[in-house]
């Protein structure tokens, strides 16, 4: 059900998010949500089918392992004999996401550039389109640098996404240097006093090496252009590649600066239970999540209503 704290525009942000977590739910709960709330008590069988349960949506080993110590030890503290399984483990879901749930804050020094990084497919240039559309709505100015130059496709498709949420597009040919391409667009956004950049960048090169070199160059350069610039390094990943999601995340962490994290596709898969231990063994704010592919379908992350959204079932 959904409580009434959610109503107006709140309310459907949370219907959507309910809604997206859909499919993880009913792997982390599965058909004993019923039975969870019923129970006051936990014993053996009860851990035993709640670890198979957040093993299956994806949370891994390593974090189900704390998850269940800590509900544990919940109950052992709780001498009235009032816990429920569900509400400890809305509780413990909670302080695991802990302090990932940092809105990306603007900062006043224009332009503030957003690299938007990760490997092929995982949503980084519909994110991005998403995300202008957010930062507009909150009264930002945003300009887009068509930084994947290794498929004419990919130039063609910032250029859709410029049109439809309004937003200018700084591209060169296919085959150029992605680098060069941030350079004009930083020129071009000093130029006009644009608020914001948000660069897109290949997910595919011709090998991994080459990729991570580009995202460097990429990152001098535009340090080149202002040594005192901010820069918020995104990094996508696609939820449906559960913990896959997290050697992504090391592999680029050793490349470039990874400042935030945005996890989409969390409506197309039931291993959402991913973010738990990319929240603990990554310690990044994840800014964003997406979950769908209209342009409303990013969402600034925010654990509680997280944890509410994947624990209860949407009305
Ligand atoms: N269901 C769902 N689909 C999404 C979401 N985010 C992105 N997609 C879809 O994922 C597909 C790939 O998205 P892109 O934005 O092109 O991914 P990309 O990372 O830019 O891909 P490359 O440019 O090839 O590296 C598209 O069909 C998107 O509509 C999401 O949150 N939910
Ligand atoms: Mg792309």
């Amino acid at each position: 059900m959904i409580t009434p704290e959610h109503s107006g525009p709140g309310r459907s942000f949370f219907r959507r998010l309910a809604r997206g977590l859909e499919k993880t739910r009913t792997h982390l709960l599965g058909a004993n949500a019923e039975l969870f709330k019923a129970r006051s008590d936990i014993d053996k069988t009860l851990l035993e089918e709640l670890e198979m349960q957040l093993i299956s949506a994806d949370v891994g080993v390593e974090t189900t392992a704390g998850i269940l110590a800590d509900l544990e030890s919940a109950f052992k503290r709780d001498a009235t004999g009032q816990t429920d399984v569900l509400s400890a483990l809305r509780e413990t879901l909670v302080t695991l996401l802990g302090g990932t749930g940092q809105p990306l804050d603007i900062p006043e020094k224009k332009p503030f550039v957003i690299l938007v990084v990760g490997v092929n497919g995982v949503g980084k240039t519909t994110t991005i389109a998403k995300l202008t559309q957010l930062l507009q709505q909150d009264g930002h100015s945003v300009l887009l640098a068509a930084g994947d130059t290794f498929r004419a496709a990919a130039i063609d498709q910032i250029q859709h996404w410029g049109d439809r949420v309004n937003a200018p597009v700084i591209a060169q040919q296919p085959g150029a240097d992605a680098a060069a391409v941030l350079y004009n667009a930083l020129q071009a956004a000093e130029a006009r006093g644009t608020d914001i950049v948000i660069a897109d960048t290949a997910g595919r090169l011709h090998n991994k090496a080459n990729l991570m070199e580009e995202l460097k160059k990429i990152h001098r350069i535009i340090h080149k252009f202002d040594a005192l610039i901010q820069v918020e390094t995104l990094l996508v990943v696609d939820a449906g590649t559960g913990m896959n999601a997290i050697v992504q995340a090391r592999q680029f962490m050793q490349a470039v600066p990874v400042t935030g994290v945005v996890l989409t596709k969390l409506d197309g898969t039931a291993k959402g239970g991913v973010i738990f231990p990319l929240a603990q063994q990554l310690s990044l704010p994840i800014r964003y999540i997406g979950v769908g592919e209209t342009l409303d379908d990013l969402q600034p992350f925010n654990a509680d209503d997280f944890v509410r959204a994947l624990l209860e079932s949407p009305a």
